[in-house]
């Protein structure tokens, strides 16, 4: 704990030093947070995702609401963010409605394919995961794949559909 408060009062450091220079807000509180960061420091109530191993690379986008088309603007995530998330955060707030589920298909389609991630939870690499099985028992793997997601209640998860 003390290795992190060090390191937060060096970033609230440099931010103080480079404030006046640049005037520009930025949306991450630092650059390359690690996923344990992103949990503990960055805005509360968010889902967020990366395209490298645990949070790394610039983030592909964050959302406090639902996202039917992470390829769509409109809910956080758009563009190139469909099928380029390699680690997720799931940093919502204490909600009924705090669990995250990640699908491989747009509109929430949960019978090709989704995952649940907990409130506080985090996932450093898809790539060790992948999606619940579709109809015909193929599961495709969530590295780069994720194209929607939902807040919901711990009930609309499967048991075997939880990672983080
Ligand atoms: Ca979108």
């Amino acid at each position: 704990m003390s290795k992190i408060r060090f390191s937060l009062a060096a970033v609230a450091l440099a931010g103080l030093a480079t404030a006046p220079m640049t005037g520009t807000a930025s949306a991450d509180p630092w650059p390359d947070p690690t996923c344990s960061e992103v949990q503990t420091s960055a805005g509360d109530g968010y889902v967020y995702a990366f395209p490298s191993q645990n949070c790394q690379g610039q983030r592909l986008g964050r959302a406090q609401g639902d996202d039917p088309d992470w390829g769509q603007p409109g809910g956080g995530f758009t563009d190139m963010d469909t099928a380029s998330a390699r680690s997720v955060v799931n940093n919502g707030q204490e909600d009924p409605y705090d669990i995250v589920a990640l699908y491989d298909y747009t509109a929430y389609s949960w019978e090709w394919g989704y995952r649940c991630l907990d409130r506080g939870d985090w996932v450093t690499d898809l790539t060790a995961h992948t999606f619940t099985a579709k109809p015909n028992g193929t599961r495709t793997k969530m590295a780069y794949a994720i194209s929607s997601h939902k807040w919901v209640q711990r009930s609309a998860c499967a048991a075997g559909s939880w990672i983080g």
